[in-house]
């Protein structure tokens, strides 16, 4: 076709363009040739988000709604919130970055508890404008993590004879050793290591048993050259993982069952991750039940990232997550797959644990072993959603996932195998 033909019928080639993140918001400018002071401002007000905040006295609520308008947003009431005073209520602020900016300056300065909600909000700001998205680095005793830039592979070691996936396989040491090297060989960036079962109804483990399915191990690991994480919620273990050389623990109890857990942490300056569950293992499929599943989730990761940062721990040392298949049921669970994102938003490094898990085997109706395929889909999906660690079983396949997810998604393609170009630097 002449190009008279194309400019006749598309001159103006009108399309919506992809925004997703501040990162996307410069590059267009920039691409159009906008003046950098131009690319500084006009970069906040090219993507238009929605806020929720809960818990926001009603006549404050009446004023932020004011305050939004005033910059050009909006914020959504419940209907009878005039006839309300000091009850709590939800609001949805919608807006771009500087109004919630302009917003923040000037509900700092109302009455009714705006100040703290003006405090909070600007934190929240910096970690979604900011923070989230952009490459950062976690110091794991001796490791440096490095977020953001590609999606780091945790690959899973289950030394439990009960595990539900691999369970049995790799009870022997020598077995769990081997598996362990394999996975850094194929590029696992983790190597993480249980050795008490969580899935649903599993008996917890005694002290001393779990030891001595997982420290030895560690040891013979140490030198595997990637940091080595321990699942466990006792401090204890935690303890001796750490002498043994692990650099990071895993508590799937969000540092909820050991009150030990937070001191220990701060005082070995590790990085931890935090998950969310609800009940204990025994019980937690029974009845779990949720007003908003990722809100309350949202909410439990926000808080235990608080008190571990009160306990002393650093907030650069802090990764979440929100616990597939802990207390939550195929909807749950895939409801907090659909919005993952709400959780990126929170600021700290989200890792996932979707891996062969059984609301893969009840969507495709699939044994564990036969559910690789469906893993490779919530991996790929997550990591469209901006999630930073994947915490897998079958990590040759995963990587694989991993790196052509990443080239798509964070663009770039990554180097290869060799564990500095991956962005793994022993110091
Ligand atoms: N899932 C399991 C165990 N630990 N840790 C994090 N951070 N996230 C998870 O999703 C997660 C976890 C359960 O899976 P698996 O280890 O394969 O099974 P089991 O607990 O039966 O050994």
């Amino acid at each position: 076709m002449p190009d008279d033909d194309v400019s006749r019928r598309s001159r103006f080639n009108p399309r919506l363009v992809r925004v997703e993140g501040g990162r996307d918001a410069r590059r267009l400018l920039e691409e159009l040739g906008a003046d950098e002071t131009g690319v500084a401002i006009m970069s906040g007000k090219m993507q238009h988000v929605v806020v929720s905040m809960e818990n926001v006295q009603a006549r404050a609520a009446s004023i932020i709604k004011q305050v939004m308008l005033s910059k050009g947003g909006e914020c959504a009431v419940p209907r009878d919130t005039l006839l309300k005073d000091t009850e709590p209520v939800r609001v949805l602020m919608m807006g771009t970055e500087s109004q919630f900016r302009g917003a923040v300056r000037n509900l700092g300065l109302q009455p009714f508890g705006l100040a703290a909600l003006s405090r909070e909000f600007k934190g929240f700001l910096e970690g979604t404008f900011g923070g989230s998205g952009t490459p950062r680095s976690m110091d794991a005793r001796g490791f440096t993590l490095e977020l953001g830039a590609r999606t780091l592979v945790m690959g899973v070691v289950n030394v439990t004879p009960d595990s539900f996936s691999n369970g049995g396989r790799f009870f022997e040491l020598e077995a769990a050793v081997r598996r362990a090297r394999q996975m850094v060989e194929a590029g696992a960036d983790i190597i993480d290591i249980g050795g008490e079962s969580t899935r649903p109804g599993a008996d917890p483990v005694d002290l001393e048993e779990e030891r001595r399915r997982t420290v030895p191990l560690i040891e013979s690991i140490a030198d595997v050259g990637v940091p080595v994480s321990i699942d466990t919620y006792k401090a204890e273990l935690a303890r001796d993982a750490l002498d043994a050389g692990a650099s990071i623990v895993n508590d799937v109890s969000g540092l909820r069952f050991d009150p030990d857990m937070i001191p220990l942490l701060a005082e070995r300056g590790c990085p931890v991750v935090i998950m969310h569950m609800q009940g204990v293992p025994r019980n937690m499929q029974e009845n779990p039940v949720y007003d908003d599943v990722v809100a309350d989730v949202a909410r439990f990761l926000r808080e235990r990232a608080s008190a571990a940062v009160e306990g002393g721990v650093r907030p650069d040392r802090i990764m979440i997550d929100p616990g597939i298949g802990f207390g939550k049921t195929l909807e749950h669970n895939l409801e907090i797959m659909r919005r993952l994102e709400e959780l990126v938003f929170l600021g700290y490094p989200l890792v996932l644990g979707t891996s062969r898990k059984s609301f893969i085997g009840r969507v495709l109706d699939l044994p564990a072993d036969r559910r690789v395929l469906g893993t490779a889909a919530t991996v790929a999906y997550a990591i469209s959603r901006g999630v930073d660690v994947v915490r897998v079983h079958d990590v040759e396949e995963m990587i694989q996932v991993a790196r052509m997810a990443d080239a798509m998604n964070k663009g770039g393609v990554d180097p290869g195998s060799d564990p500095i170009e991956r962005g793994l630097t022993p110091k």
